[in-house]
């Protein structure tokens, strides 16, 4: 079995990876298992002119590379264009992006850097697998470092249609780039026929059967939908302590029936329109009010970035004009939570609330949808509302399915959820939760890397 080398934009502790959620885990345990290295940013910035030699730290089989960016490097690669040019632009928002010249550069250097320091670390035989939008180019510099190695690249978050990456700088350079990989995967079928239709319109040439020619380079494509440790989540959420902690959930509130939404602070995941289909339920059903609440839990991410301080000002003013409009002495309709929780605690309000509501406006997957159906009770399952346009609901079709633009649609869809009888509510999590459990994150590591193995050497020269 080859050695396995990954590179990501942030590098997770293995030792640590249980805390983190279900890629680290999956990452960690392919990595034990076939050794190698994890290697990428250890998330500190210094500044111009320091010299700080990459960090290795070797546990087992696996050893974990990784390297500071200097101030200029972490504003023109990180914040700059990848998340100030390519998140919005890969989530549809045009409107959003913020170009600049310098932030290319910057994206090109950092990655350059990336293949510099990576070269002298690998064997012949490894298999590299990339993961995601900040090293689209990597592959690229690999080869013209002349490495032959098979190299797979990952896309978490969704790849746009034709049209909206058109509008991106340098988008022929970077599709190009992904063509010096052996195996480009995809979170699911629409990103994947969104990349063959660039492709086929950009260079015209055909595709056949999960194979893409052009740029002079035949390479495999598919879609990998990413799963979570079902198993591991739902002991997280079945234990004393959970217990404890979801009797205490219930006990400082009058209301029954608990609504939450767990999602990183970012413009993709739909929070005003979510908080704005909360009240337009309050506003319709009457009879809720008292009995109902909503719970968004939200954490900081990416604070540098202007549009990130924007939506945050957004949801703070709609949080005090609900609970102002709604709330009582004994009731606070909206609680809105602005910090990381601990993985148990987040499993056993998985557990204890009602309904799951996960409604970004596009998203590659949603674990946090995947992780609420793995914490239910299957006595008594709550009911996880969708967004149609996050990667998960091509497999979670037992959810109910909204389209997170349409506050009234959201609203009626939360009635629905509020009021399911119990028989429904267990088929519908019966389902999703047997399909979840199937394809967790193990399935999804080793479905790649054996997709990966099969792509023959020198074959996309
Ligand atoms: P994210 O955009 O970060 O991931 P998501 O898939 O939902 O989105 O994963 C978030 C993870 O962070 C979940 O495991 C969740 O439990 C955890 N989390 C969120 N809020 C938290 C909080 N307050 N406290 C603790 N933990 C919290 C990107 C893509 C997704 C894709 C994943 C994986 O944007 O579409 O599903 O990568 O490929």
């Amino acid at each position: 079995m080859s050695r396995l080398v990954v590179v990501s934009n942030r590098v997770a502790d293995p030792s640590k990876a249980s805390q983190s959620g279900g890629l680290a885990v999956a990452l960690a345990d392919a990595l034990a298992e076939r050794g190698g290295i994890w290697f990428g940013w250890d998330g500190k910035v210094v500044e111009k002119g320091t010299r700080v030699p990459p960090a290795t730290h070797t546990e087992g089989r696996v050893t974990t590379v990784t390297l500071p960016l200097t101030r200029k490097d972490y504003e023109e690669y990180y914040l700059g264009f990848a998340n100030s040019v390519l998140w919005p632009i890969f989530h549809y928002r045009l409107d959003l992006s913020d170009f600049r010249t310098a932030y290319v550069k910057g994206y090109q250097r950092v990655n350059s850097k990336f293949a510099d320091a990576l070269a002298p670390l690998l064997k012949p035989d490894d298999l590299i697998w990339i993961h995601d939008y900040h090293l689209l180019p990597l592959a690229s510099e690999l080869r013209k470092r002349g490495h032959g190695h098979r190299i797979g690249f990952f896309l978490h978050i969704p790849f746009p249609p034709s049209d909206i990456l058109a509008a991106a700088p340098e988008h022929q350079l970077l599709v190009r780039s992904l063509f010096s990989c052996d195996l480009v995967g995809f979170q699911t079928n629409t990103d994947l026929a969104n990349f063959e239709r660039y492709v086929l319109e950009h260079q015209g040439e055909e595709s056949d059967g999960g194979h893409l020619k052009a740029y002079e380079r035949t390479i495999l494509v598919g879609s990998f939908p990413i799963g979570i440790d079902a198993e591991a989540f739902a002991a997280l959420a079945h234990t004393p302590k959970a217990d404890a902690q979801i009797q205490l959930l219930q006990r400082r509130t009058i209301a029954r029936t608990h609504i939450i939404g767990v999602d990183r602070l970012d413009y993709s995941k739909g929070l005003p329109e979510r908080l704005r289909a909360f009240r337009r339920l309050l506003e319709l059903y009457p009879q809720h009010h008292k009995s109902v609440t909503l719970m968004q839990i939200a954490p900081p991410t990416r604070e540098d970035v202007d549009a990130y301080t924007d939506i945050r000002e957004e949801l703070e003013a709609l949080t005090g004009a609900i609970n102002g409009r709604y709330g009582d002495f004994d009731w606070t309709p909206l609680r809105y939570i602005h910090r990381t929780i601990p993985r148990p605690t987040l499993a056993a309000l998985f557990r204890g609330c009602q309904v799951g509501l996960v409604t970004p406006l596009r998203d590659g997957m949603n674990l946090v949808a995947k992780e609420y159906v793995a914490a239910q009770d299957l006595n008594d399952p709550g009911v996880l509302v969708l967004s149609k346009f996050a990667g998960a609901a091509e497999e979670l079709k037992e959810a109910l399915l909204v389209n997170p633009y349409d506050i009234d649609e959201v609203a009626e869809a939360l009635e629905v959820a509020i009021t399911m009888p119990l028989k429904e509510r267990q088929e519908r999590n019966n389902a999703l939760l047997e399909r979840i459990r199937r394809h967790d994150a193990r399935y999804w590591q080793e479905n790649f890397l054996s997709a990966l193995e099969q792509t023959s050497l020198g074959a996309a020269a």
